[in-house]
């Protein structure tokens, strides 16, 4: 849950990557670390299998600096996918601000994203949260493959309420960040509306959009 200390002027945030095993929850987290902190001056925490699965979460400290007179914090975690885990997935989800769910191309795995999708919705209702009020954006990940679905297909699957959706490819980070950006907005306007935040600098939200954007456009 987001935290405002008014006083110290501090936005604290969670965002948790949710999706069917081996989707690229980590590989996405992994590259936002990769834009946000090139000289990995923080470290990201990944708690996981010896086969490289995620155990229990990923965890990312990111910290967004003073947007609009208020330090803007955020954690980024992934869940563990396989569907044996559900116990920590459903902590892992405990206080969550914003959802990126990360969906597979591939046909193989239509079945897969659709069961994650409504475990997400579950696993959200079980901590007090509304799978269709939290900021939500989907990645369909996995575009390389040579038997990726059809974007209107998976959108057909998974997104009836027509949410920000981004193709992408974990491997080059095509699209990724640009889902992260979109749902960081949405969780920020979603804050600073709840605690009626306000800013002489204009809207939190667009000025956090803009400096994310910026990051972007800076040459590594
Ligand atoms: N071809 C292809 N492979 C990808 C892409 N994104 C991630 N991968 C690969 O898919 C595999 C699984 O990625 P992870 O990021 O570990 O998947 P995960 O969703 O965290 O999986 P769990 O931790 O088990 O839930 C890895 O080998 C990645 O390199 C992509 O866009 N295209
Ligand atoms: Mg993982």
């Amino acid at each position: 849950m987001s935290i405002v200390n008014t006083r110290d002027k501090t936005i604290n945030t969670k965002v948790v990557y949710y999706g069917p095993g081996l989707g690229g929850k980590t590989t996405s987290l992994k590259y936002i670390h990769s834009v946000l902190d090139p000289e990995e001056t923080v470290r990201m925490v990944s708690l996981k299998t010896d086969e490289e699965r995620t155990l229990f979460f990923d965890f990312l400290p990111i910290d967004l600096g003073v947007l609009g007179g208020y330090k803007v914090k955020i954690q980024g975690f992934t869940v563990p996918g396989q569907v044996k885990y559900n116990l920590t997935r459903k902590y892992v989800l405990m206080g969550a601000d914003a959802v990126v769910f990360v969906a597979d191309s591939s046909e193989e795995r239509r079945a897969e994203n659709i069961q994650s999708l409504k475990n997400l919705g579950e696993n959200l209702a079980a901590n007090g949260l509304n799978i269709e009020e939290i900021p939500l954006v989907f990645q369909f990940n996995k575009r390389d493959l040579a038997d990726a679905m059809p974007i209107e297909d998976m959108e057909a699957d998974l997104n009836a309420a027509r949410l920000p959706a981004f193709a992408t490819n974990g491997l080059t980070g095509e699209g990724v960040f640009d889902a992260f950006v979109r749902v960081t907005e949405a969780m920020v306007d979603g804050v600073a509306k709840k605690y009626q935040l306000e800013s002489p600098d204009g809207d939190i939200a667009q000025i956090t959009r803009e400096r994310l954007r910026h990051l972007t456009s800076i040459p590594k």
